[in-house]
């Protein structure tokens, strides 16, 4: 296994999953073991890899912030980054609303249909709308109160409170940055220590990644929703998956251009970190690859990828709002609503602000998806009718995530010159030894 190179290995995992899974659901026992006896391991290794993104946000974070002599470049660097993922978000959406509005895959709905479907997926999706309606009775602050965590653990507890430990992490930097040298060397060397030794855990859990995908992909396809996806939603789900592709293309497009980096570079470098996005469903999860990835096989500095991809993976979610801008018009057209063009760019603004405060787990861009149909006054229900797909577009909007963060990270690495030649960290000679 070991000679395969990682994306090879997490695409093994993944194919001999579904392969597996498709044979076991022919037995009436099947999808019952897979859920009991295959899925823990698949949730045994998001787990291992959350639990190792908050350590690695932390470590990367404040040695990145620390390292930089002054905080004038933070302020640079954070400038750059953030105007960076607002424009590929706008992008994004803009894209979402243009195929939503040509193919209109809403249309074809039956009133008799979206009943049907409202209902028996109203149970399901019950949860989500009441996460949904406690999102949208926040004030409008809300996300900038959220950022100052009152106790570091409480935030650290749960990853879609990302943004506070990135906040208590730049925090802890500046700290240092002030305090003098002499003082400030022994934390320095600690937090440089602590990195390697979390990168170093990432390369065990990686080993893991073939299996624990297997055991991921295995129980998503006995887990599948049983019905067969009506004609409208297969419309709906292809609308979203056209967007997601274009995206992808959008940025090997943007990274050759900014960087000269070929895409057969960029994609042979983040590959490994979007299936696992692919398999997660989660940006949180795959973090640790993706800086991994970005800084060893696509050349991006530390002190940038240890600041722009914790932002990216917590605000910078093109497909997330490309999603959220197609499902809106969806439903509206489902729900046999016309929305005027005032109202589609008024969705370009809260899908955008959407995706920022979405957080970076599975089915997160779903919950936030209430605050753009509540902005454009297209029924809540209609969450119930996209539930059933929600899972599968989830994994590809993920991709489109993470594949956004990186881009991004390459675009502002070269405009600071902090784009090198990748370092491909393989296992080190010493290690092989031991
Ligand atoms: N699954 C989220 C992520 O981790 C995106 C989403 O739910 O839209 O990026």
């Amino acid at each position: 296994m070991k000679k395969l190179a990682l994306h090879w290995q997490i695409l093994l995992g993944m194919v001999v999953g579904v392969v597996f899974a498709l044979i076991m659901v022919k037995f009436e026992w099947g999808p019952e073991f897979v859920t009991k006896w295959i899925k823990p391991f698949g949730n045994i290794f998001i787990n291992a890899l959350k639990l190792i993104a908050v350590p690695l946000i932390l470590a990367s974070l404040i040695k990145g912030v620390s390292d930089l002599k002054d905080i004038s470049k933070l302020s640079k660097m954070g400038g750059r980054t953030i105007i960076t993922y607002v424009i590929t978000t706008i992008i994004a959406v803009s894209i979402g609303l243009t195929i939503v509005n040509v193919i209109k895959p809403g249309k074809s709905i039956s009133e008799d249909t979206r009943n049907e479907l409202v209902e028996s997926y109203k149970g399901d999706a019950d949860s989500r709308i009441a996460a949904a309606e406690k999102q949208k009775e926040s004030g409008p602050l809300q996300a900038l109160e959220d950022l100052v965590p009152g106790n570091i653990f409480n935030a650290a507890s749960d990853n879609g409170n990302m943004l506070q430990v990135i906040f208590f992490a730049i925090f802890f930097g500046i700290g240092i940055i002030l305090i003098p040298d002499e003082k400030a060397k022994p934390v320095k060397d600690f937090f440089d220590g602590f990195n390697e030794v979390i990168l170093k855990l990432i390369d065990l859990i990686m080993l893991a990644a073939p299996y624990g995908v297997f055991a991921l992909l295995a129980a998503l396809v006995v887990e599948a929703p049983s019905t067969d996806l009506f004609k409208a939603l297969g419309m709906y789900a292809i609308s979203v998956v056209i967007g997601l592709v274009l995206m992808i293309f959008i940025y090997a497009l943007l990274v050759y251009l900014f960087t000269g980096k070929k895409p057969g570079f960029f994609f042979n470098g983040i590959s490994p970190a979007q299936l696992l996005a692919f398999s997660t469903s989660s940006s949180a999860a795959t973090l640790p690859v993706t800086m991994e990835r970005v800084e060893e096989h696509l050349g991006v500095e530390e002190d940038v990828t240890s600041f722009v991809l914790p932002i990216g993976a917590t605000i910078n979610m093109d497909g997330t709002s490309l999603y959220q801008a197609v499902a809106a018009v969806f439903i509206a057209q489902a729900f046999g609503m016309n929305l005027d063009f005032a109202t589609q760019m008024g969705i370009i603004a809260t899908a955008t602000l959407a995706s920022i405060g979405s957080a970076a787990v599975p089915g997160a861009g779903m919950v936030m998806l209430v605050i753009v149909l509540a902005q454009a006054g297209i029924p809540e229900a209609g969450l119930a009718l996209i539930f059933a797909v929600d899972r599968p577009l989830d994994m590809c909007r993920t991709v489109v995530n993470v594949t956004g963060d990186a881009a991004v990270s390459m675009m502002v690495a070269k405009s600071v010159d902090k784009l090198g030649e990748p370092k491909a960290r393989e296992w080190d000679e010493n290690y092989k030894k031991k």
